[in-house]
C-alpha cells in the first residue's frame, strides 16, 4: 500500500517511539491554577487515574506538567515541581507508554528522570541554567520548543521579522547546542511552540511552514490543542469548546510532517487520527475492529 504522505520519510529511529505513524501525547496537568479547562486542581490522585484513562483512550505518551504558562500564574520552583510530580510518576509505574515532563528546570529534569519519565519536554529548548548537562545526563529524548519572551509576558507583543525563519534559526541553533552538549538528534523533537509569543497569524504562519521544520532532520510535535489562536480564528472564547478547530489544526499538521499532536483530548483525537490513516496509508488490523 503507497503511504499517503510519502515525502516525510520518517525521523531516525529513536527507542519507544514508533515513527510509522502518528503519535498522540496526552496532556496531564498537575497544577493549582489550570486554566484550559481540564478541571485538574493539583490534585495527585486525579492526575494518575486521569493518565491512566488516556492511556486506554489510546495515547501514545503522556505529558505531565507542573508549572503554568498562563499570564500573571505564580512561578512554581523546582522543588514545588518535583513534590508535584514524582508521586505522579511513581504512581504509573506500570503505564505501558511513556511519560513526559513539561518543565524548565534541571533539578525536576533529573528527579524526573529518575523516577522513571522517558521524555523531558522543555518550552525553553533546555536553555535554562544546567538543563542541557541534565538533559545529557539522563539519556531521555527531548523536546525543544520555541518561545518568545517569557510565559508571563509574552503574547503583549510578539514581533518577528519573519517568524518561520526566526522559529527555523532558532531551533537549528537548539540543535547545535544539545550536540555540543552530548544529545544526539535522533534524540531531538523539535516543536514550533504555537501560542508561545506569537500572534494568531504568526502561528498560522508556523503551522502553514510544518513541513519546512522537518528538513532539520527531527521529528516534530505540534501543540495546538484550545489554543487561543483557535479562539481567535474561530471567534470562541470558551477553550473548553475548541476541539473542532483543534482537531482541524492538527490532521492538517500531520498531513504536513507532524509526528506528535499534544492534546487536551485523547478519544476524540484518536479517533479522528485513525480515521485520517485508514483514509491515507493504514490498512485497518483486528485493533481497530469495535
Ligand atoms: C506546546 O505547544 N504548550 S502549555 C493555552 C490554552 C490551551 C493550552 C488558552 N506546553 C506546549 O497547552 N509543550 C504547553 O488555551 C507545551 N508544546 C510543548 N512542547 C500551554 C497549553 C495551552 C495554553
Amino acid at each position: 500500500m503507497t503511504a499517503a504522505f510519502p515525502q516525510f520519510s520518517p525521523p531516525a529511529p529513536l527507542p519507544g517511539f514508533d515513527w510509522s505513524r502518528p503519535l498522540v501525547m496526552g496532556i496531564v496537568n498537575v497544577t493549582d491554577d489550570s486554566f484550559s479547562g481540564d478541571g485538574l486542581k493539583g490534585d495527585i490522585p486525579a492526575a494518575i487515574a486521569r493518565a491512566r484513562a488516556m492511556a486506554t483512550q489510546g495515547a501514545d505518551i503522556i505529558d505531565l506538567g507542573a508549572e503554568s504558562t498562563r499570564p500573571g500564574a505564580a512561578p512554581v520552583s523546582p522543588e514545588q515541581e518535583i513534590a508535584r510530580l514524582l508521586p505522579v510518576i511513581e504512581g504509573l509505574r506500570d503505564l505501558r507508554i511513556p511519560i513526559s515532563v513539561d518543565t524548565r528546570h534541571a533539578a525536576t529534569m533529573r528527579a524526573c528522570s529518575k523516577a522513571g519519565a522517558a521524555l523531558i519536554n522543555d518550552i525553553s529548548a533546555l536553555d535554562g541554567a544546567g538543563s542541557l548537562q541534565a538533559a545529557a545526563e539522563s539519556g531521555l529524548p527531548v523536546v525543544l520548543m520555541h518561545m518568545q519572551g517569557e510565559p508571563g509576558s509574552m503574547q503583549q507583543a510578539p514581533h518577528y521579522a519573519d517568524v518561520v525563519a526566526e522559529v527555523y534559526d532558532y531551533l537549528r541553533h537548539r540543535i547545535e547546542a544539545c550536540e555540543a552538549a552530548g544529545i544526539p538528534r535522533a534524540k531531538i523533537i523539535l516543536d514550533p511552540g504555537i501560542g508561545f509569543g506569537k500572534t494568531a497569524a504568526h502561528n498560522l504562519s508556523l503551522l502553514r511552514a510544518t513541513a519546512k521544520f522537518r528538513d532539520l532532520g527531527c521529528a516534530l510535535l505540534v501543540g495546538v490543542s484550545r489554543k487561543s489562536f483557535i479562539g481567535a480564528v474561530s471567534n470562541e472564547a470558551d477553550p473548553a469548546r475548541r476541539l473542532p478547530g483543534s482537531l482541524a489544526a492538527g490532521l492538517w499538521a500531520l498531513s504536513q510532517g507532524a509526528n506528535i499532536l499534544r492534546v487536551h483530548d485523547v478519544p476524540e483525537t484518536v479517533q479522528a487520527v485513525r480515521i485520517w490513516r485508514g483514509i491515507g496509508e493504514a490498512p485497518v488490523t483486528d485493533r481497530n475492529v469495535w
